[in-house]
Parts: structure tokens; sequence; C-alpha cells
């Protein structure tokens, strides 16, 4: 994914919130009441960014904000640090492309008891493999694979965190299932609804923990598990979810992300005050956009990190991109790739952009500028592009166990948002590694 074509300006924001069939288009996926709805979308080139991270680059280039054209020839500012003894050249981690990897995944469906059942596509019977033979190459320079050993003797007596919605629990469960055939993981919590979990390896006394907080806001959510609602979602524009801010302090490492529950109908509310919403023509209310509201989350959650005086790495992983063709989740989308895309196939959705476009700007500004020692580092964990490039990693219909056992024809729900395990979001600890080692 190279980033250096392009590029139409970023539309303004108020575009999606004016534009009537944009909005038609959100409202039906809202009545749907599922957290995952999509577009694919035509109109935007993707442009790809660096990795920032706060404490290794007092100054940050603005022009990987993803907003401007970046020159072919600019160095890029990369989470590549220069060794110790040896002057490396910096390496952007997110230029480069997907390239066969015949050794493939290093588990799979039998020896990994933590794989969500919908995101089992072996086991539920997607019929080609392909897809699971690739590794993300950067351009300039080799990127490791993740290192199980490694990684579980950096951790010793460790704690990380991962915060967010499902997309933070797909990944959880990548990094849990590659540490178990090293050392198996035992599962020590879980909350009533099992979104929320903590496992431990007990070789290196170190501790996993998801924490669902799909909005990282706080949020008064009246949803079942099958994602009806009772009520509009209440969310604080102007408060943190407490359930993972009151224990940021435990952790030594934390992965937060936020992303597509956004784009849900919710009340909007700052000093317990109603400012407004996202989508509610049922009532008197302004339509402040998700965007709005996406904006003030991820400042409120960098603002928080960067306030604390706990010494935790603290990265925050951008957008993940969705795949539906021909249709939306609920609309007989699907996803039926089997290869990544090459450069320029395929353009990131214009939803997806407004997202990885707020996430670069506000990370932007709090990583310029002075950063204590002692206190939080935060790196973003910009998966997005490369991401963006494996339409081929979903379940597609396969998040059900055999959907065509009975009517070969018959008509199933894609998924498109999350990942198959094994797949393309072990990648993502690949870069995490090299993040934590190099970065
Ligand atoms: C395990 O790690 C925790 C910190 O995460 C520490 O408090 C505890 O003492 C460790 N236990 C052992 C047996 O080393
Ligand atoms: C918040 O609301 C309280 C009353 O509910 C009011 O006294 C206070 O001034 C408000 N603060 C802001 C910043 O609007
Ligand atoms: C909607 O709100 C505005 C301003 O608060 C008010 O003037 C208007 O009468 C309200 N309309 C309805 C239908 O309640
Ligand atoms: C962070 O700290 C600054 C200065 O102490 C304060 O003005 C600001 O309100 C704090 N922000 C948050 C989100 O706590
Ligand atoms: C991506 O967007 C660019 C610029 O709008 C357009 O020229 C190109 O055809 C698009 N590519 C795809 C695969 O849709
Ligand atoms: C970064 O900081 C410099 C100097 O403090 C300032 O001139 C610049 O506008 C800041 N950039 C952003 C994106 O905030
Ligand atoms: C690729 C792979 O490991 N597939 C296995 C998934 O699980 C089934 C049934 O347990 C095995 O038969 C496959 O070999």
């Amino acid at each position: 994914m190279r980033g250096d074509s392009i590029s139409s300006p970023l539309k303004p924001f108020s575009l999606y919130k004016h534009n009537p069939l944009f909005v038609k288009l959100v409202v039906l996926s809202l009545l749907l009441g599922l957290a995952f709805r999509l577009f694919s979308s035509h109109s935007f080139d993707y442009k790809s960014s660096s990795v920032l991270e706060s404490q290794s680059s007092p100054t940050i280039d603005s022009q990987e904000t993803g907003l401007l054209t970046s020159d072919e020839g600019t160095v890029t500012q990369s989470q590549n640090e220069v060794s110790k003894d040896e002057a490396k050249p910096k390496c952007d981690l997110l230029k480069g492309e997907w390239v066969p990897n015949p050794s493939g995944p290093v588990y799979n469906n039998n020896s990994c008891k933590f794989i969500e059942e919908h995101q089992n596509c072996v086991k539920n019977g997607r019929p080609d493999s392909g897809y699971l033979y690739w590794r993300w190459s950067p351009r300039d320079c080799e990127l490791p694979k993740f290192n199980p050993e490694r990684f579980l003797d950096l951790m010793r007596n460790k704690k990380w965190a991962f915060i967010g919605d499902s997309i933070s629990r797909n990944h959880v469960q990548s990094l849990i299932c590659t540490l178990s055939q090293v050392d198996p993981a035992k599962e020590i919590y879980h909350d009533e609804q099992f979104k929320s979990k903590t496992w431990r390896f007990p070789s290196c006394n170190f501790t996993v923990a998801v924490i669902w907080s799909p909005f990282l806001l706080k949020a008064d959510i009246f949803e079942d598990n099958y994602g009806f609602s009772t009520a509009d979602i209440e969310l604080h524009l102007d408060k943190l979810d407490e359930k993972w801010t009151s224990q940021f302090m435990d952790f030594d490492y934390a992965i937060i992300s936020g992303g597509k529950w956004f784009l849900k109908t919710a009340i909007y509310y700052e000093n317990n005050t109603i400012q407004g919403c996202h989508y509610c023509p049922k009532r008197n209310l302004t339509d402040l956009g998700f965007d709005h509201a996406y904006r003030k989350a991820v400042k409120l959650v960098f603002d928080f990190v960067k306030n604390s005086s706990h010494k935790a790495v603290v990265f925050f992983r951008t957008i993940t991109p969705d795949h539906f063709e021909g249709g939306e989740w609920f609309s007989g989308g699907t996803c039926e790739r089997t290869v990544p895309f090459k450069e320029g196939e395929w353009n990131i959705s214009s939803v997806d952009r407004v997202f990885h476009e707020i996430e670069l700007q506000e990370f932007d500004k709090v990583a310029n500028g002075s950063t204590s020692d002692n206190g939080p580092v935060l790196k973003l964990l910009d998966t997005t592009g490369l991401s963006l490039s494996r339409p081929d990693g979903h379940p597609g219909p396969y998040r059900e166990f055999q959907p065509f056992a009975k009517d070969k024809n018959a008509k199933v729900q894609n998924d498109c948002l999350h990942w198959c395990l094994p797949g393309p979001i072990d990648s993502w600890n690949d870069l995490v590694m090299e993040m934590l080692i190099n970065g």
C-alpha cells in the first residue's frame, strides 16, 4: 500500500451530515442495529500514513496526517527507531505489500480453543485457504514475524489490556492463540456477557485482558447481545468509560481502539445535558454527526493517556476497514475475494476515511510537543492501510457453521468486517512486536 498517488482533498465533514443519500444509508444500517455497516465507496483514494509516536518523535511531519499529499521522496517519520549501535535509515512499516508466506499461520482451528465461532472460518467450512498464506512486507525493510517466545519473555510479570469493541476481541484472540502455541493461556476471568475477559500465561506470569468498551466513552446502551435496542444510546462526549479508566493503572501495556459503534443512533450529552444526536429523526435535536462524537472521544482518550502519570505503553489502533461489495451487511453485501488487493485496486470507504483522518489528526496534535520521561508512551498502531488490502480475510458467509450444508444457494448474512482467525489480523501483531522492540 503506497500513499503517494493522489489526492482529492478531504471533503468537509458536513457532506456526511447533509448528504441525504448518505444519511439514508446510515439510517438504514442503524435501524437494523448492528455495529458494522459499511460503504464500498469508490470516491476516495486511500492515503497511507506513517506510524507516529510521541516519544521518539518530538516533531511530527504534518505531511503524514493523511490530509495532504505526500511527496514521494520525503523520508517519513517512522516507528523504526535508529538503533543504538548502528544508524539504520528509518523505515516506514506501513508502505509495503502482502507477499506469499508459505509457512502459513502458527495456529489453526484445532490448536487454539480461543477462536470465536463466528471467526473460525476454517472450521465453519470456508473452502479456500490461500488467504492464510500471506504476510505484510514493508517496502524498505524486513518486518520479522511475531515471535511468541520472545514476546512472552518480554512480558514477564506484565499486564496487557485490549480496550474497545468486537474488533479488539478479534485481535486479542489472535494474540492469545499465537502465544498459546508456546504457553497455553488460562482464562481467569469473564464478565456475565463474556465480553470482557482475562487470561494468564503461567510460564511467565503474563496477564492479558480484553475490556469491552465500544465507545471508550461513558455510554448507556440499551441493547441485547443480538443488537436489538429498546432505546437510543446515550453517549457522554465529555466523560470516558470508567470501566477502562478505572483499571488503566493496572496495565503496563494497552491497545485502545474505537470505531463502527459511532455510526449508531445516539443521543449526545455533555455536562449531563443533551447537546444533539447522531441520526435521531424522531427527535427535535441537531444531528451533530458521528465524526463530532468520534473526534471528542479520541481526543479525550489521548488527553487521558497523556495526562496520566502511569508509565504504560499505549497503542491507539486505527479504524479497521470493511469490504462489503454489492450491498451492505444487511442487504446482501458479500466479500468473495480470495487474494489481497494490489495497489490501486480499492479505495477506503468514505466513512472509514473520516474515522481514520480524525485519528491521524488528533494523534498528530497530541504527539506534537514534549512528553515527560516518566509518563506513558502513546503510539499509533496504524493498521488501516494494510488491512484495507485484505478483502479476502473476512468470514463472509462462514460466520456461521457450514452455512451451505443444507442448501447451497442459501441466503446467508455475510461478515466482511471482522477477520478470520487465523487470518490477516495476525499480522497486526507483527507490527506491535516491531514497535515494541524497535519503536
Ligand atoms: C505476577 O505479576 C504481577 C504483576 O503483573 C505481580 O504483582 C505478581 O507478584 C507476580 N506473581 C509472581 C508469582 O511473580
Ligand atoms: C454543568 O452543569 C451545571 C449544572 O447542572 C452548571 O452549574 C455548570 O455551569 C455546567 N458546566 C458547564 C461547563 O457547562
Ligand atoms: C424544536 O426545537 C426548537 C428549538 O428548541 C423549537 O423552536 C421548535 O418548536 C421545536 N419543534 C418541535 C416540533 O418540537
Ligand atoms: C490534562 O492536564 C491539564 C493540565 O494539568 C489539564 O488542564 C487538562 O484538563 C487535563 N486533561 C484531562 C483530559 O484530564
Ligand atoms: C479510487 O479513487 C480514484 C480517485 O477518485 C479513482 O480514480 C479510482 O478509479 C478509484 N479506484 C477504485 C478501484 O475504485
Ligand atoms: C506543533 O508545535 C509547534 C510548536 O510548538 C506549532 O508551531 C505547531 O503548530 C504544532 N502543530 C500542530 C499540528 O499542532
Ligand atoms: C487447516 C486446519 O487446521 N484445519 C483443521 C480444522 O479442524 C478440522 C476439524 O477439527 C480438521 O479436520 C482440519 O484439519
